[in-house]
């Protein structure tokens, strides 16, 4: 464990947060590490089967709550948020009202956040062992079992809103998570209250009704876990409703009115690669697999593999306008050489078979 003398302590937390916001991060907080209210929020969900196939968000014990058995002697959390969205991704509406196009969800449109965030985390950490010393941490964007969003919370950087993404009141939600695990006892923020109130336009607007209660989301519900997550076949009642996300899904947050005060991100990282924020389906369809995989190097994309690429792109033309272009692209994968993307084709042809 690292002691500082008390003067220390008072100015670490001033100069961490200005050193955050020279690197990029809009916003740096400070929290301890008792999260026993999220504990048991995440036993119920888990308890309840929400989290689906996502076998990690269980099987690492109390690891996840505690955050001292993760990372031994940690006594606080420097918790981060960036702002991702980026400005030409404001035409959310015109895409998802277009059947032909591809939506993909606003944070996967830039390079891989988890790259972005995790480089500046170990900068930050490294200026604070050149003001300070040697000292013991570890730095963590989604890359292991950290409850980020309660951590977030406690820090000051927003409530955790009725659909479970953290809201921050000048910001929105539009924002990246990361965090660095210290054994300093650094001073902890204060948490921020909800602003919820009696809001339910999160609840009323999913396509998939996943958000079953105020802050309990039912991952196997939800399209970015159908799209994004799960590795086998999308369950056929939720097809339909998916529309053309074929990547994520933005619609609570689309609707959050806290999202009027969201910022446009400074980081030029996050601008759409390729032709992301305005892909056709039937184009996106053709890429084989090396293809997929140039295309998305880099990108958060390239994790789910071309085979649920096509899974997913065959569902969106399945719910497309049905038209002999449309029917063609699908014919010409009838016969892939995957199961997963033969019965998605099938299914999707099915409905652009005239009712009888
Ligand atoms: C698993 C996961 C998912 C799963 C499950 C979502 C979920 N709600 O848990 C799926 C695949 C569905 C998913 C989707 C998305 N995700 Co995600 N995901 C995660 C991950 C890895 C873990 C989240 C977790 O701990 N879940 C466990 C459950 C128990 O937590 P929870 O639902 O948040 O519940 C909390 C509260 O709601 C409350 N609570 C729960 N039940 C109850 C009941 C009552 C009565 C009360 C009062 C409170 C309460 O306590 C819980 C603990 O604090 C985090 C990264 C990380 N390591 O933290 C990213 C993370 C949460 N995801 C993120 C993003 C961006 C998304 C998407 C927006 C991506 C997209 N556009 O497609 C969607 C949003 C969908 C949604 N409405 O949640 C960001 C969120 C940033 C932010 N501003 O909050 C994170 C933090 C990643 C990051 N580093 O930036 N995600
Ligand atoms: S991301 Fe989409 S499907 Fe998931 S809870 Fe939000 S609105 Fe529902």
């Amino acid at each position: 464990m690292t002691d500082l003398n008390p003067d220390i302590l008072t100015e670490l937390p001033l100069l961490i947060k200005q050193w955050g916001k020279e690197l990029g991060f809009s916003q740096v907080g400070i929290s301890d590490i008792e999260l026993n209210a999220a504990e048991n929020h995440l036993h119920d969900w888990i308890n309840k089967g929400f989290h689906g196939e996502m076998d990690y968000m269980h099987k690492h014990g109390l690891k996840r709550s505690q955050p001292q058995l993760l990372q031994e002697g940690t006594r606080s959390i420097i918790s981060v948020r960036m702002d991702y969205l980026p400005e030409p991704a404001i035409n959310s509406e015109a895409i998802l009202n277009n059947p032909l196009a591809a939506f993909i969800s606003r944070y996967a449109l830039g390079r891989d956040y988890h790259k972005v965030l995790r480089n500046r985390l170990q900068t930050l950490a490294e200026k604070i062992q050149a003001e300070i010393g040697a000292f013991g941490y570890r730095a963590f964007v989604d890359s292991a079992p950290v409850l980020e969003k309660a951590i977030a919370e406690k820090a000051g950087l927003g409530w955790i809103g009725k659909h479970s993404n953290l809201i921050n009141r000048q910001a929105g939600s539009w924002f990246f998570l990361g965090e660095i695990y210290t054994d300093l006892a650094l001073p902890a923020d204060k948490p921020t209250e909800s602003h919820c109130g009696k809001c339910t336009a999160c609840l009323d607007i999913c396509p998939t009704q996943a958000i079953v209660a105020p802050y309990q989301v039912d991952a196997r519900r939800c399209i970015s876990y159908l799209t994004i997550e799960l590795h086998s076949s999308i369950p056929v009642e939720f097809r339909p409703l998916i529309g053309n996300r074929i990547y994520g899904c933005d619609d609570c947050q689309l609707i959050c009115p806290w999202n009027r005060f969201a910022k446009l991100s400074k980081e030029t990282d996050f601008n759409p690669r390729y032709n992301l924020n305005s892909m056709q389906l039937i184009a996106a369809f053709s890429w084989d697999e090396n293809e997929f995989l140039k295309k998305m190097e880099g990108s958060a994309i390239r994790r789910i593999g071309h085979e649920r690429w096509l899974r997913n792109i065959a569902v969106a033309l399945g719910n497309a306008k049905s038209s002999s272009e449309v029917k063609q692209t699908l014919l010409e994968k009838q016969h892939h050489p995957s199961e997963l993307v033969r019965e998605h084709v099938l299914w999707a042809l099915q409905q652009h078979e005239p009712q009888a």
